[in-house]
């Protein structure tokens, strides 16, 4: 019998990805249960080819399952992941409750799959989008040259925020469209879009905004922090130097990234591109000359991360700045996911 899922969360931005993701990919499951927040519960969605009614949040819900994924707010997943974890399920949290946390391995398939096998709370958290996007280039380029420092601005998309965050920049841009004093001396894009800004500090309609997530200590933010403490974990490096800026960029999705990568020692372009272009879970789009960069409206409902833009840095030889965009709701949420439980899925097929 082939192992059972749960999909916890099931009917949000990343939930519905991940419905997406499990018709597509190979079918390494027997009984799919779609489980959300009461709202939810009694709605169909289609899964596999089949409609499936999501069911209640409950202990009980999770009697026969071997693997569920959540992906549901820090809080939910604090309480439920333990619950299921109790009921014999394997969990795989995408929140940030449990990455850092000693006892809980932070994978990512063609990274660090062997960690898979540590998981003494029967937890596995997936990185979150941002890490996720830029680490998959990372860690290659790492095991060639050896890396020493990261310098990091994050071009993240309004999905990251969820649903209501889409719903919010399309909103936004309906009220600023057309007029074509909006964003100059004389026209003010706060007073057209008005006091909704979703889940978002600033408008983001014809905006850039320099805040993700919520304030940490001496003025960083959770999501340079994540981008920081999860870089170290997966890479296995906990002293590697890294500085983020993270910051909200008027795009549905696709999280972006402008790296500054030190390492120890010399690098060139063409070798990184090699790297790159040898590297699973990453393609090398770096044609300047042709307009061919990574962007998101390109990247978007892909799987790899795309990375281009490499450049040996003028003053360092050691030091290498490029650009890498990955879709957050794939690689960064529901593919790493679901890349996660195929491997425990195949764990279980095998033990019987
Ligand atoms: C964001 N990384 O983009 C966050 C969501 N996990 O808002």
């Amino acid at each position: 019998h082939l192992p059972t899922l749960a999909v916890v969360g099931a009917t949000g931005a990343v939930g519905t990805v991940m419905c997406d993701l499990l018709s597509s990919r190979k079918n390494v499951w027997g009984e799919i249960r779609l489980i959300a927040s009461a709202r939810s519960v009694g709605k169909t969605r289609m899964c596999r080819g089949e409609e499936l009614t999501v069911q209640a949040l409950t202990p009980e819900a999770f009697d026969g399952v071997d693997v569920a994924m959540f992906d549901v707010p820090d809080d939910v997943a604090v309480e439920w992941a333990p619950v299921a974890a109790s009921r014999g399920a394997v969990v795989v949290d995408n929140s940030g409750a449990f990455r850092m946390d000693r006892d809980v391995p932070l994978v990512v398939p063609e990274i660090n799959p062997e960690q898979l096998r540590n998981r003494p709370r029967n937890i596995i958290a997936n990185a979150n989008c941002t890490t996720l996007a830029m680490i998959v280039a990372i860690a290659p380029l790492h095991r060639e040259y050896g890396l020493r420092e990261l310098v990091l601005a994050s071009y993240q998309a309004v999905s990251g925020a969820g649903q209501l965050g889409v719903d919010t920049l399309h909103d936004q841009l309906t009220k600023v469209a057309g007029d074509r004093l909006l964003g100059s001396r004389s026209g003010n894009v706060r007073q057209a879009v008005g006091d909704d800004l979703g889940p978002f500090p600033a408008p983001l309609a014809l905006n850039v905004v320099p805040w993700a997530g919520s304030l940490g200590d001496a003025g960083w933010s959770s999501e340079e922090l994540k981008m920081r403490n999860e870089s170290r974990k997966i890479l296995g490096l906990p002293d590697l130097k890294v500085s983020a800026t993270c910051v909200r960029v008027p795009v549905v999705t696709g999280h972006s990234v402008a790296v500054h990568a030190v390492f120890g020692t010399e690098v060139d372009a063409e070798g990184a591109r090699e790297v790159v272009r040898n590297a699973p879970g990453v393609i090398l789009v770096d044609d300047p000359a042709a307009g061919e960069f990574p962007m998101p409206i390109d990247a978007v409902g892909t799987d790899p991360s795309w990375v281009g833009r490499i450049r040996r840095s003028i003053d360092d030889p050691r030091a290498l700045d490029f650009f890498i965009t990955g879709d957050n709701l794939r690689k960064g949420a529901a593919l790493n996911t679901a890349q996660i439980a195929e491997l425990l899925a195949a764990e279980f097929t095998a033990g019987r």
